[in-house]
């Protein structure tokens, strides 16, 4: 018997960065606790830390790479594969041109060193222009403001949760999700000390959600309708001269323009189609306006909605007109260790919108990528630019995306597929090679991208843990690898002296920063809390703040026609609105594979109001079908009234009852993907992301 050790990392599951403390003994963990050293977590943990045990002793997980053939999968050489690899994806472009390999890349990149160092090259060295990723299911609407605002389109503005007076939170359940575009972990009691220390928290959803429980009040709101909301609270605060320009004073172009149009904008106009009363629209907004410090957080639910673009905008808007932007209390930018933002100065990568646009439905090109709604249609519709050859990396967009059923479809119909991941699932099944690769305690962690969007300014490196068997690869091996097929140059760099690169050039000097000076703290190294970086951070060419930047004012223009339209009650044959919901032992589609996170109460179940169970006559517990105009799935309904009437919820991620996918556990567990109901058509005109809050569908007895 080996003697016990222990080993201090960062768990990489979401963007909290909690710090871990792992016993263990020869290649078996023994426990997994919250680190209480560490320098951002200070203890806190959540159930998924320890499935990464469960991931690593995963015996579905893929070691050695696999091909398809007509008598099943089998197992093949890393030559092999990189080789047929290769040569099918030149064969293909010289065939079909660049632009037949599409990409698409999942969440996990963002939580993966490797793959977010390795990653960009190698998209870059298939020189086509079919990119895709998870950001356009996600938090593309942050980004379009933040180029649009402050001139770089990874200049996201963090909430000061730890030092604010009133916090108004916004499509987004951070007591579930731990946070999102704001890595505070332990959220919670993040937000509890807000209400000890006399502050507010205002939660607006419509779910009574289990960050609602902990805030001070909440709002429901009808679905898609928030940026009528953020108009009439800042109508509000322009009326009730509460509006401030703080320390920002001469740095804002655009305001009176603001001032203009929000005159438009009275709560009495909105509040029957927002369904927030009058009367607590223009409280909520005096209060967020006679706040010593305040701050409005918007998350995915305010993302993925038809005018997420707006809404994003708006929601930087009113920390920027209450002098909160950039202020203590209020929301401040990072500057992080390794400061990607700083680093795109240099390259001069800071952001694109519209420069091409998608070959099927026109939809625009943003910093290099196209919205994957668009994906299905690109790879089915014959024409020049088709997709003939897809490659996946750490993605599953066939649950993740809208309309799965179709992307099956489109997957089926290539002449070549490759998927770099860790499972055989529902979007890598399609595939006729799957590269697999080392993860979790098998690799590294530095949060490349986490450090950036972090409430405090810390840094921490954490070491391989179980060094991966022989066989295995790990993604940023793999990336290289394909990379010098691809392009016939050689890297000479591995992943620790890439990072070791960048470190070279840290925001922060004592100490000097490597790979093997951070292996000397476990724990992490603090910087502090956030400091205001205005004008000299803003990438704008005037180094202004864009209040009113022309492509927000004209989308308003489809706002106030979908104004009138939501004015008219009109009967639908698809009467509910279907919303998602995120679980605190689940993380996306892929860890149902987990049987101490799966177990106990099925979780996939549709939520109804009991006025409305009542009213279609169903019971608890009862299947039912529910179709949109996109498919139809079966599933148990679960009657609560912590969901607003008239609006139900699925939560995304499930679905794992496809043939001839490899997840044991998650199988027994399978649920349905609420993405068989979603449709891609539904998305932001603005900024191409996908739309869910306007998914309606019908209820009916099976
Ligand atoms: N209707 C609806 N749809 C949604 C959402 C919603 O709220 N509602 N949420 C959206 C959001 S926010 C997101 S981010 C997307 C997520 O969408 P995706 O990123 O497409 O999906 P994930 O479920 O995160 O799948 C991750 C994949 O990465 C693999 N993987 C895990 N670890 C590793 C690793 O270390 N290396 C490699 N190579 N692969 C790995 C897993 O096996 C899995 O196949 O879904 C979106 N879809
Ligand atoms: N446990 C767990 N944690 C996760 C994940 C997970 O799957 N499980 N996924 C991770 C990922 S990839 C992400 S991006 C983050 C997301 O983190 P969050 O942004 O916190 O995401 P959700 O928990 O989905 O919360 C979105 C909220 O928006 C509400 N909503 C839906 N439509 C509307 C609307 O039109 N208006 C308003 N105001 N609200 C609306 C929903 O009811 C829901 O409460 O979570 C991350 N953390
Ligand atoms: S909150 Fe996120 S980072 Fe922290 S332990 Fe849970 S999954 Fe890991
Ligand atoms: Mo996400």
């Amino acid at each position: 018997m080996g003697e016990i050790k222990t080993h201090y990392r960062t768990c990489n599951l979401c963007e909290a960065m909690c710090g871990i403390e792992i016993t263990y003994q020869n290649k078996t963990v023994i426990a997994i606790k919250g680190d209480k050293k560490d320098v951002l977590s200070e203890g806190h943990i959540c159930p998924k830390a320890t499935a990464l045990t469960d991931l690593y002793n995963d015996k579905d997980r893929l070691k050695t790479p696999i091909k398809k053939t007509t008598n099943g999968w089998i197992s093949i050489s890393w030559e092999e594969a990189y080789n047929e690899v290769a040569s099918q994806l030149k064969r293909i472009q010289k065939q079909y041109g660049k632009n037949a390999i599409g990409s698409y890349r999942g969440n996990p990149t963002v939580h993966n060193i490797g793959l977010m160092l390795f990653g960009a090259p190698f998209i870059q060295s298939l020189g086509s222009n079919q990119v895709y990723t998870a950001t356009s299911v996600d938090q593309l609407p942050h980004h379009f403001a933040s180029l649009m605002m402050f001139g770089h389109y990874l200049m996201l503005p963090i909430p000061d949760i730890d030092r604010t007076d009133f916090m108004l939170i916004m499509g987004g359940n951070p007591a579930v999700s731990n946070g999102s575009i704001m890595t505070a972990p332990d959220f919670s009691n993040r937000l509890k000390s807000i209400k000890k220390r006399g502050g507010q928290v205002i939660v607006i959803d419509p779910r009574f959600t289990e960050t609602a429980k902990i805030a001070n009040q909440h709002h429901y709101i009808k679905p898609g309708t928030d940026a009528l909301l953020l108009l009439a609270i800042i109508h509000v605060i322009f009326k009730e001269n509460l509006a401030t320009s703080g320390n920002l004073k001469n740095h804002i172009n655009g305001w009176d323009t603001i001032k203009e149009l929000v005159k438009k904008y009275p709560p009495e106009k909105i509040a029957n189609i927002v369904g927030v009363d009058k009367e607590d629209i223009k409280q909520l907004a005096i209060n967020f306006g006679q706040a010593k410090t305040a701050v409005c957080y918007g998350r995915l639910g305010l993302s993925t909605q038809e005018f997420g673009g707006v809404c994003q905008w708006l929601v930087n808007v009113l920390n920027c007109i209450t002098g909160n932007l950039d202020s203590i209390g209020g929301a401040l930018f990072t500057l992080p260790a390794i400061d990607i933002v700083g680093f795109s100065k240099k390259t001069g990568k800071t952001g694109s919108f519209n420069k091409i646009q998608t070959n099927v439905h026109n939809l625009p090109e943003f910093t290099g990528e196209f919205p994957v709604s668009a994906l299905a249609d690109e790879i089915l519709t014959p024409g020049e630019n088709q997709i003939k050859a897809m490659v996946t990396i750490a993605g599953n967009p066939v649950l993740s995306t809208p309309n799965g059923k179709q992307l099956e479809k489109a997957f089926e119909s290539l002449e070549f597929m490759v998927a770099i991941d860790i499972y055989l699932n529902e979007t890598t099944k399609h595939a006729n090679i799957i590269l697999p690769t080392a993860t979790g305690l098998e690799t590294p962690v530095y949060d490349l991208v986490f450090h950036q969007f972090a409430i405090k300014n810390t840094t921490k490196y954490s070491d391989t843990l179980f060094e991966k068997n022989k066989e295995q690869r790990h993604d940023w091996e793999i990336l290289k690898d394909l990379t010098s097929c691809l392009s016939g140059k050689e890297n000479p760099l591995n992943l620790e002296q890439t990072l070791d690169y960048m470190l070279q050039f840290s925001s922060y000097s004592t100490p000097k920063l490597s790979v093997e000076e951070l292996k000397k703290h476990p724990h992490g190294i603090d910087y502090g809390y956030l400091k205001p970086q205005l004008p000299e951070r803003l990438f704008t060419e005037d180094k202004k703040v864009e209040l009113a930047n022309s492509l927000f004012i004209a989308d308003l223009d489809r706002l106030n026609d979908k104004l009138e339209l939501w004015k008219t009650n009109i009967t639908s044959t698809y009467p509910f609105i279907l919303i998602g919901r995120r679980h605190l032992r689940s993380n996306n589609s892929w860890m149902h594979n987990s049987k101490r996170l799966v177990k106990g109460k099925n979780r996939c179940t549709l939520l109804i109001h009991p006025k409305d169970a009542d009213y279609l006559k169903f019971i608890d517990g009862q299947t039912v079908s529910i179709s949109s105009d996109v498919g139809h799935v079966k599933l148990a309904i679960e009657i609560s009234d912590s969901i607003m009437t008239g609006v139900v919820s699925i939560p995304h991620g499930w679905g794992h009852n496809r043939k001839g996918t490899n997840l044991t556990v998650a199988k027994e567990v399978a649920g349905v993907s609420i993405n068989d109901l979603t449709n891609p058509k539904n998305v932001d005109c603005l900024t191409g992301n996908a739309d869910f809050s306007s998914t309606k569908v019908r209820i009916e007895k099976v």
